[in-house]
């Protein structure tokens, strides 16, 4: 017995020496210590060997079996340890090639608008102010001096709730909110999203943005106001832009007027862009309505005020060239990335 598991010993591990592979090796492995082994065979043999040679019979088993896991053992060891030094060889990184250009996005060209106009008047001292986008027919109309009968109320223009909930068309109902709080001097602009029952096209989506602003405090007057909106055209077109303001009608302010710009693409003279005027109409402005004032709990004898509104996308659409609305709601990579 003694010189059969020798034999097993040396020429197993003659085997482990010549292998090639960790297949291999376990292939050696199952054929000597697995269940249909050589070792394992002789184990099951032990019934038949006389009981008083068992334990030295087991004790030489076990022994030729820890002599054969050893070698295998550091034969697998070694085996995977050239495969690491082959696979540390084989997948150097090379730190010279250049890194993956990561895609990083940008604005808007509405946010990119909004931004700028912000900019501006928050230089001015004004504060940026939000408010609700479903809105009462009291805060959108009422307060601001727009009775029951008038056209702006019509279903035709506005998205209505209820008789008494809409969705705001404009965004001085947060103005009016503000009013209503009292603190006052107010300087404060409400940029937001504006809803009107309209159809598609290059001008007109039934959502859009609108930037207000308010003024009040003693002593505002018209000139204010063009001073005002004058600077803020100088800063959002070029200091060389010219401004006009024409008389205008607004249930909320009076004197109303808008106020126009001279076509920073011609510089006046006319052109396909300001469709030969030589003007550009940017924005809607007035001297806050007397009524307005008090009806939100201010004394239109000891305050004053102006107020003004511009469309964000008009913003968007004069300052980057594009001539259909519709692109910028449209979301294409393609329009989206020039900006
Ligand atoms: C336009 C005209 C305007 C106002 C908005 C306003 C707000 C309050 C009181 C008085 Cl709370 N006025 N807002 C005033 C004049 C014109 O917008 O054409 N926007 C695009």
């Amino acid at each position: 017995m003694k010189e059969k598991l020798e034999q097993i010993r040396a020429e197993v591990i003659k085997k482990i020496d010549t292998s090639e592979n960790l297949d291999a090796l376990n292939d050696i492995r199952v054929s000597v210590l697995g269940k249909k082994g050589e070792l394992t065979a002789i184990l099951k043999g032990m019934k038949d060997v006389a009981p008083e040679d068992r334990p030295k019979v087991g004790q030489l088993v076990n022994e030729t079996r820890e002599a054969i896991e050893n070698v295998l053992e550091e034969k697998k060891a070694a085996f995977e340890k050239a495969k690491r030094e082959m696979q540390l060889k084989e997948e150097v990184i090379d730190v010279t090639l250049p890194a993956k250009k990561i895609k990083i996005g940008h604005g808007h060209p509405n946010t990119i608008a909004l931004e700028d106009v912000e900019r501006i008047f928050i230089g001015m001292g004004y504060e940026v102010v939000e408010g609700p986008e479903i809105e009462t027919d009291y805060y959108n109309f009422e307060a601001l001096n727009i009775p029951a009968n008038h056209p702006a109320k019509d279903e035709q223009d506005t998205f209505y709730i209820t008789k008494d909930i809409l969705l705001r068309t404009q965004t001085s109902p947060v103005q009016a909110r503000i009013m209503e709080q009292g603190k006052l001097p107010i300087r404060v602009i409400a940029p937001g999203r504006v809803f009107r029952s309209d159809e598609v096209d290059a001008t007109h989506s039934p959502c859009f943005h609108q930037i207000e602003g308010l003024v009040i405090d003693k002593d505002v007057t018209m000139a204010d106001l063009k001073g005002t909106l004058e600077q803020f055209a100088k800063e959002l077109f070029g200091e060389d832009i010219k401004t006009k303001f024409r008389p205008h009608h607004f249930p909320f302010t009076e004197p109303s007027a808008e106020m126009d710009v001279s076509c920073f693409k011609c510089g006046g003279k006319g052109c396909r862009f300001c469709k030969n005027e030589g003007w550009i109409e940017i924005l809607g402005c007035g001297m806050v309505h007397p009524h307005v004032l008090e009806v939100c709990g201010i004394d239109p004898n000891e305050y004053t005020g102006f107020a003004f509104g511009v469309g964000l996308e008009r913003i968007a659409l004069l300052k980057y060239e594009i001539d259909d609305m519709r692109l910028l709601y449209e979301n294409d990579e393609r329009f989206l990335s020039q900006f």
